[in-house]
C-alpha cells in the first residue's frame, strides 16, 4: 500500500482506492502480436498500483514514487497527443483515448509506486496505463468492459506516446487469471486461460533482469513492425499471420525480410506447440517446453535481431547450468531473460541457474543482473475502497 501512503503525503487525504495492474512475462509469442499472431503471456505478482481520489474539476495531478520531483497537472480539456511528454503521458494517453471513446474522464489526484524494475522489459508501461484505466472508469463510475480497456490503453500508448506495440501487454495486464498463461489469438481477439502450473511439474520460471535498459521508443521496434508489414505486402497477405509453410517464404527476395517473416511464422507455430504440450503433464512436457524457449531465442536473435548481448550470455549462461530452457522477452535491445529451469525436490538447479548467470556477467565486468520471481498471478483488480 506504498501507493497510498506516497497519496497521503502528497495529497493530505486517503486515495478513494488503489488499483493494481501486473506487469508481465511471455512464455512464447514475441512479436507475433502485431503480425495478427498467437501469444502466451502471464501477468505477473509485480505491477503498478495508483491511489486515486476523484476532485472537482478537470485536471489530473499525479505524482509518482518513481519519479521524484513535482507533481504533474494534466488537463483534461484540449488533452492532444503531443501536449505531454515523459511518463505522464502515459496515464493522460489512457484519459485521452477513454474521453474520446465517449467516456466521462473525473478530476482527479494520482499516486503511483511500483515494484516493476523500468526498462526491464516487463511491461511496465502497460501496467501504468491498466491500472490507470480501471481507476479512472471506476471513479468515473464507468463500466467498460476489459476488452475495451485493452484497446483503449493500447491506443493510448499507440497514438498518445507514439510507440506502435501490439496489444499483448495490455491484455496480460487486463485479462490474465492466476495460475494461467493467456493464450490470445491477436486477431480474432479470442482468449483463453491455459492452466500453467511449473511447480506441479517438477519446474520453476526464473526471470533475469539483465539490466540492459529496454526502451521501445528508440525506433527498432516501429523498424520490425514496418518491415513485417512488407514483407506481408511483398507475399500478398493482409499479415504474417496468413503463412503456416515456411517454403512461402522462399518468394521474398529480400534476405532480411525473409528472416523476420521466418521468425514471426514460427514463433506463431511455438506457440500452438507450447499450449499443446502445457495440456500434456509431467517433467518430460517441461523440457520440450524449454527447448523450444530456446529455439525461440535462436530466432530472435539470428532472424528477427533484436536480442541483446547481455541476453545472449544469460541464455547460454542458464542452458550451460542445466535449465530446460531460455530466451529474452518482450520487444528486445535490452530487458529480461525468462528461464525454465528443473525445480524437482532437491533440485539446486535454480541456484546453479542463477550462479552461472552471476558469474558470466561478472566475468564480462557487466553490472550484476537482478533475478525475479515469475508467478502467473491475476489481472489488474481494485486492491481497497474507502
Ligand atoms: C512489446 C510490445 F509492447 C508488445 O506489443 C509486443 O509486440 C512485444 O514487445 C514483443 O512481443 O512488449
Amino acid at each position: 500500500m506504498r501507493a497510498a501512503e506516497l497519496f497521503l503525503s502528497r495529497f493530505g487525504e486517503t486515495p478513494d482506492g488503489v488499483w493494481l495492474a501486473p506487469g508481465r512475462a511471455n512464455l512464447m509469442g514475441e512479436h507475433t502480436d502485431y503480425n495478427d499472431g498467437y501469444v502466451l503471456p502471464f501477468a505477473l505478482g509485480q505491477g503498478v498500483t495508483a491511489a486515486v481520489a476523484r476532485r472537482p474539476g478537470r485536471v489530473l495531478t499525479m505524482c509518482s514514487r518513481q519519479e521524484p520531483g513535482a507533481a504533474v497537472e494534466v488537463a483534461l480539456d484540449g488533452l492532444a497527443p503531443g501536449r505531454v511528454s515523459g511518463w505522464a503521458a502515459y496515464p493522460a494517453g489512457v484519459a485521452w483515448a477513454l474521453e474520446a471513446a465517449g467516456h466521462r474522464v473525473p478530476g482527479a489526484c494520482v499516486a503511483i509506486d511500483s515494484d516493476l524494475p523500468a526498462g526491464a522489459g516487463l511491461s511496465s508501461s502497460a501496467a501504468l496505463e491498466c491500472a490507470i484505466a480501471l481507476a479512472l472508469t471506476s471513479l468515473g463510475e464507468e463500466s467498460v468492459p476489459r476488452g475495451d480497456l485493452v484497446a483503449l490503453a493500447c491506443r493510448a500508448e499507440n497514438e498518445f506516446v507514439g510507440v506502435p506495440t501490439g496489444i499483448m501487454d495490455q491484455s496480460a495486464s487486463l485479462l490474465s487469471q492466476a495460475g494461467h498463461a493467456l493464450l490470445l489469438d491477436c486477431r480474432s481477439l479470442e482468449t483463453s486461460q491455459v492452466p500453467f502450473d511449473p511447480a506441479a511439474a517438477g519446474a520453476g520460471l526464473l526471470l533475469v533482469n539483465t539490466r540492459a535498459r529496454h526502451e521501445l521508443t528508440d525506433g527498432e521496434y516501429g523498424r520490425r513492425r514496418a518491415e513485417c508489414e512488407q514483407a506481408a505486402r511483398r507475399l500478398g497477405v493482409p499479415s504474417l499471420r496468413d503463412l503456416t509453410d515456411l517454403a512461402d517464404l522462399d518468394r521474398l527476395a529480400d534476405p532480411v525480410l525473409r528472416r523476420r517473416a521466418r521468425h514471426v511464422v514460427t514463433d506463431d507455430q511455438r506457440v500452438l506447440d507450447v499450449v499443446g504440450l502445457l495440456g500434456a503433464a509431467g517433467a518430460g512436457a517441461y523440457r520440450d517446453i524449454g527447448r523450444l524457449l530456446a529455439q525461440a531465442h535462436v530466432s530472435l536473435r539470428d532472424d528477427f535481431e533484436v536480442s541483446w548481448p547481455e541476453a545472449d550470455v544469460a541464455v547460454d549462461a542458464a542452458m550451460a547450468a542445466g535449465a530446460f530452457g531460455a530466451r529474452m522477452i518482450g520487444g528486445g535491445f535490452g530487458g529480461s531473460v525468462l528461464a525454465l529451469v528443473p525445480a524437482a525436490d532437491g533440485s539446486t538447479a535454480e541456484g546453479a541457474v542463477r550462479d552461472a548467470v552471476t558469474g558470466a556477467f561478472a566475468a564480462r565486468g557487466w553490472t550484476a543482473p537482478e533475478f525475479l520471481a515469475a508467478a502467473p498471478s491475476a489481472a489488474a483488480r481494485r486492491l481497497a475502497a474507502r
